[in-house]
């Protein structure tokens, strides 16, 4: 039960039920995502709303922006603003706060388990074992990891956390970015095609903005070594999944292991047929520690904005 007093917050899709709880104990919440009649109800109600939740999958459209007037903050649970025009809220003068630094190591260790699952067959491994063929059968050789190359598309926070860990598998680290990051003892490739040229794993790491959409396509597959990897954890936007269904079909590259996609919750069906892709529903941040940190940092980014101190996940 909400009081006057208490401010209005508006959830754009289902959060974790801790968080949900600790939203309704703390503000009003309005739930878009259960509202019949979306445009009816931001006609009657946009302008009580004072802060937008939403994930980091998700986002807000600038179209539900517009209904909200008084609106002054977005709170993403998670760190990707890729759904957000960033443009438009900077504008609008509106804050947008994220999880910093909370889900960084997860999303790094799921890298490096995507990784070693893919080249090692963990998934294939394990349903021979359950299949009973060991019996009969000495299972397949895979790939190995320690010593190889990998190759970080994206050095920032987590693309550092992958490096850091792969340095403890012995590998030779390459990377490239907008620019060089100094201090980084790795080695820089001014460009994606020299680093996919390089590289025996290519790992995603670079945000999900307009200039990356489709950057992962059919060139970059082609400039990779035949038994080069893709390891997917940042967003399904980068990759053009068409050029890259066709890329595994022909074997031009070794396989994929990805936890993003395009159009989440569907995922090409293409993919299930084939035995070189290692496929996980966008779980890089789902443990239980990191979704509650992520949740007590929504809390903190809300606390800050609402008692005009500050927000300590603000990017804007
Ligand atoms: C979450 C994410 O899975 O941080 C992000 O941007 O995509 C993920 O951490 C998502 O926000 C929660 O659904």
């Amino acid at each position: 039960m909400h009081t006057d007093t208490q401010p209005t917050i508006l959830l754009i899709a289902p959060v974790m039920d801790a968080l949900q709880a600790a939203l309704d104990a703390r503000y009003r919440v309005f739930r878009l995502y259960e509202q019949s009649d979306i445009p009816a109800f931001l006609v009657r109600h946009g302008a009580d709303v004072q802060a937008v939740v939403t994930r980091g999958d998700v986002g807000v459209t600038r179209e539900t922006l517009e209904q909200l007037p008084q609106v002054g903050m977005i709170a993403v649970f998670g760190v990707g603003t890729d759904a957000i025009d960033l443009n438009y809220t900077r504008e609008r003068h509106i804050s947008v706060g994220i999880t910093a630094g909370v889900l960084t190591d997860d999303v790094a260790d799921l890298a490096l388990g995507l990784m070693l699952s893919a080249s090692r067959r963990l998934c294939q491994g394990d349903r021979f074992v359950r299949e009973g063929r060991w019996e009969t059968t000495p299972p397949p050789l895979a790939t190995k990891v320690s010593g190889k190359r990998i190759g970080i598309f994206g050095m920032g926070n987590i693309g550092q956390a992958i490096a850091r860990r792969a340095k403890g598998f012995d590998m030779t680290i390459l990377y490239t970015d907008r620019q060089r990051k100094d201090g980084l003892d790795y080695q820089w490739c001014a460009d994606l095609h020299t680093l996919a040229a390089q590289s025996d794993f290519l790992v995603i790491a670079a945000s999900g903005s307009a200039e990356n959409r489709g950057i992962i396509d059919a060139s970059v597959f082609n400039a990779m070594p035949e038994r080069a990897w893709l390891i997917n954890i940042a967003r399904g936007s980068l990759v053009d999944e068409a050029a890259l269904i066709k890329a595994l079909q022909n074997h031009v590259i070794a396989g994929a292991a990805l936890d993003v996609f395009e159009n989440e919750p569907h995922v090409p069906t293409a993919f299930f047929a084939l035995e070189n892709v290692l496929l996980q529903p966008h779980v890089a941040s789902a443990t239980v520690e990191t979704r509650q940190g992520m949740s007590q940092s929504v809390l903190d980014n809300l606390a800050g904005y609402f008692s005009h101190q500050d927000i300590p996940g603000l990017i804007q």
